[in-house]
């Protein structure tokens, strides 16, 4: 296939002169499709096209936003030389000075304030060498507990429920070619067709082979019309379904009791606080019926296997934890794990999703999944770094909450890696007002985003088709990146960005590398028994056995295809099950008479994240080329909305300004804002700071909004 269509593309291009093939991945979505940049140089001029290559996960598929990767990497707005802000300008600098003045700022403000005045701020949009760097960088060169990432805001929901109920998370419990055999799949909160389109044909083999599908989504969306059943609940109330469900299996005998002695923890409480509860009140509370809630668990019970996959509509809640474990307790309840075709999946949201939460940029981790505060772990991982154990910093806080703490004052300094926190973090008005508060912010970014815009200094990263390393995938998949496009301008790669800083602070014997391969030889040493083991890993077998799954603890281990087969990952080799009461232990947002409507956000299939990439590319911005609000005909006319007009959106925390989208597919008492635009396009204006309290995940998914014309 993927010849066919270079032959192809040759023959088409009479005039070409020279071509060259890179190999690359997906720098977008955790699928990380293997792709190819194919660059054609006809009459001087340079062309280019993306095509997809053949892999175990993607096998050659591509989405309209890698097709399009390339025209955001190959950008001229792109920065190509560090910039420092001088006087409100930015002034082109050499990176000699860049890092002078980094030593120079860093070792002032920690020589005024102590070392926790500095702050790091990660992704999961960079390689597991980098994410491992950062949490080191920050551990061992700057010695200060503040670091986190912008995964926080992202799979924290899932990543917490599942290390809690089965002690172990790795996003897919089972390979992705089981999903085609299921009988049952409950896709609870994910846009799977808009948000990882190239994973649908293993939904639709397995819809032809017979399966039942249930949707769960305040709106329809591409996913949910594909399903059998769409259960439209109210954003949030995705605990008081979960519950609902698990109560008619309880009450039809729908449950396996053998699994449920053998295998888990909790469940005699579970019953017994689920029976309390009453299932026309879930009815009224979800805004599911009755009805719909039985089909549901009828099916999913009667069925051999079954499936379950979240994502952030049910995850992106103050009570996303309880969500994530209520939706466990169904497939524990009904004993559909650690078996063929049964099991769960969290769908992992970005490019490193996956990778980018085991090793060490998360505030209350280390390397392997391992705790900062565990003693055992804190010992291992001062002996691979060579440092003593007391040096390390102890837990710091989640990414919103050093925002509070820079407001506070008890941060002055952040060094800013990959994400743009200014659009993404709720309550988005605060959070820029902090950050103006920093004395010196250094952002490294490709390009000039709202929050680099902010910095004292912005570094140039090099982009996927420049930066070598491995991601892990929506399966835990461990994949390489093969990346050898030439730099452009002055820009370097963001592990060699977190060297060349370690080196000026004095701490280059820790930091010594010169390729991302020896950083990762280090991670496998770092991770070797944790929780996500890699040291069986190696980049010879990453690219002889096109992937890996994790855990993998020695070289001729072969990968881990199905997880919990004979005992979760608890000490007791047991899954702990507890019910969730409906009544979020962080009150949510509910509509008043000031506030009437519900507010969800989201995505749009040609956009990424905060749109600093996606906006670029013309063949993408072209398809949304600005925010807009899905709002009920009849909504929109009770409260004087024309069609594709302005309107005001407002919440207790901001404003925005967007256009109306008429649509019955959507609930009459809620709005959908995607959160790919800025400024006063913003939707994260209007979005709480609250935190799940185990997770610290905000409430993305439900906000209590006005909404007005715009008269001028
Ligand atoms: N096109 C595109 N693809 C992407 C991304 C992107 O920005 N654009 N981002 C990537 C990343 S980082 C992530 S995390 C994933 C996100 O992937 P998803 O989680 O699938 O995406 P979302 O659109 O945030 O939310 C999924 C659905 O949840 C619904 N929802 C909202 N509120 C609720 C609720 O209270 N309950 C329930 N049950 N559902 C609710 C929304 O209507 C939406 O359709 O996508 C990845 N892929
Ligand atoms: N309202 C609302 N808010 C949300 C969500 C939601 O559903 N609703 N979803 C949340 C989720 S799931 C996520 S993941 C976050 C994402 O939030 P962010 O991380 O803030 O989003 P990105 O747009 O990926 O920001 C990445 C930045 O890094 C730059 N960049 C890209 N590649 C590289 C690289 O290789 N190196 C460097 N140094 N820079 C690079 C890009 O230009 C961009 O400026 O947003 C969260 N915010
Ligand atoms: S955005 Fe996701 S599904 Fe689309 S090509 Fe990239 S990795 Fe694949
Ligand atoms: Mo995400």
């Amino acid at each position: 296939m993927t010849e066919l269509m270079l032959k192809y593309f040759r023959d088409k291009q009479g005039a070409v002169q020279k071509e060259k093939v890179y190999d690359s991945q997906c720098p977008f979505c955790s699928m990380q499709c293997k792709m190819q940049l194919i660059e054609q140089t006809v009459v001087s001029r340079k062309i280019h096209k993306t095509i997809g290559k053949d892999n175990p996960t993607s096998e050659g598929r591509l989405c309209v936003k890698g097709i399009n990767a390339h025209q955001h990497a190959l950008h001229r707005d792109r920065i190509k030389q560090p910039l420092m802000n001088i006087d409100n300008e930015f002034v082109p600098i050499s990176w000699d000075t860049a890092l002078e003045v980094i030593k120079e700022k860093f070792t002032k403000l920690q020589t005024k304030h102590g070392n926790h005045t500095l702050s790091v701020y990660g992704s999961a949009s960079i390689t597991n060498e980098e994410a491992y760097l950062l949490g080191k960088f920050a551990r061992v060169a700057l010695k200060t507990k503040y670091i986190d990432y912008n995964g926080r805001l992202c799979m924290g929901a899932a990543a917490t429920g599942a290390n809690q109920t089965f002690g172990l998370d790795r996003g897919f419990t089972n390979m992705i070619q089981e999903i085609p055999n299921t009988r049952c799949i409950i896709l609870a909160g994910t846009n799977i067709a808009e948000c990882q389109p190239t994973i649908m044909p293993y939904f639709e083999k397995a819809k032809e082979n017979g399966a039942y599908i249930i949707a769960i989504d305040p709106r329809e969306t591409a996913t949910t019309k594909f399903a059998d059943l769409h259960l439209k609940n109210k954003p949030g109330t995705d605990v008081a379904l979960a519950n609902g469900i698990l109560k008619v299996l309880i009450e039809n005998e729908l449950i396996d009791k053998a699994f449920l002695d053998s295998r888990t923890e909790g469940f005699d409480a579970v019953e017994a606080q689920i029976a309390s509860m009453d299932l026309n009140e879930i009815a009224d509370v979800t805004g599911v019926t009755v009805d719909q809630i039985k089909q549901t668990a009828l099916v999913f019970g009667k069925e051999e296997s079954g499936m379950i996959f979240t994502a952030r509509g049910i995850e992106q809640q103050t009570d996303g934890t309880a969500a994530v474990r209520s939706f466990l307790n169904i497939l524990l309840a009904t004993g559909k794990i650690g078996k063929p075709n049964a099991g769960y999946g969290a769908v992992t949201g970005q490019g490193n999703g996956q990778g980018a939460r085991e090793h060490g940029q998360k505030a209350d981790q280390l390397p392997g999944y391992r705790s900062i505060e565990n003693q055992e772990h804190r010992n291992y991982i001062a002996s691979v770094w060579g440092v003593d154990e007391e040096e390390l910093p102890r837990s710091g806080v989640s990414a919103y909450e050093m925002f509070e703490k820079i407001d506070i004052g008890e941060i002055t300094g952040m060094f800013i890696m990959c994400s743009n926190p200014i659009v993404s973090n709720p309550n988005a008005n605060f959070v820029k007002e902090a950050i103006k508060k920093l004395d010196f912010l250094v952002v490294a970014d490709l390009f000039m985003s709202e929050t680099a815009q902010l910095a004292d200094l912005i570094l140039p990263a090099t982009s996927y088709l420049e930066d070598e390393g491995t991601m892990t995938n929506v399966e835990g998949r461990v994949m390489i990146r093969e990346a050898s496009y030439p730099i452009q301008g002055e820009a370097r790669h963001d592990w060699q960005i977190i060297c060349e800083i370690a080196k000026v602070l004095g701490k280059e014997k820790y930091f010594p590398f010169q390729s991302a391969e020896e950083v990762f030889e280090e991670i496998r040493v770092a991770s070797r028994g944790g929780r996500a083991d890699y040291y069986g890993i190696t980049y010879d077998r990453l690219r002889k056995e096109r992937g890996v799954l994790w855990p993998c603890p020695s070289a001729d281990e072969p990968s881990v295809h199905r997880l919990f087969e004979k005992s979760f990952a608890h000490p007791d080799g047991k899954a702990q099950m507890v019910a969730f009461s409906h009544q979020s232990e962080v009150a949510k947002p509910t509509p008043s008479e000031k506030y009437p409507l519900l507010l969800t956000t989201g995505r749009v299939m040609s956009h990424y994240l905060t749109g600093e990439q996606t906006r670029k590319s013309p063949a993408l911005a072209a398809r949304h080329v600005e925010a807009f609000i899905e709002i009920h005909p009849e909504t929109a006319e009770e409260y004087g909305l024309k069609k594709d007009t302005l309107v005001k959106v407002e919440s207790e925390f901001g404003w925005i300004v967007v256009r109306t989208k008429w649509t019955d597919t959507i609930r009459k008492d809620t709005v959908f804002v995607p959160f790919h635009w800025v400024e006063t396009q913003n939707v994260n204006r209007l979005v709480a700071g609250e935190l799940d309290p185990f997770c610290k995940m905000p409430g993305f998914k439900v906000s209590a909004v006005a909404i007005s014309p715009v008269t001028e």
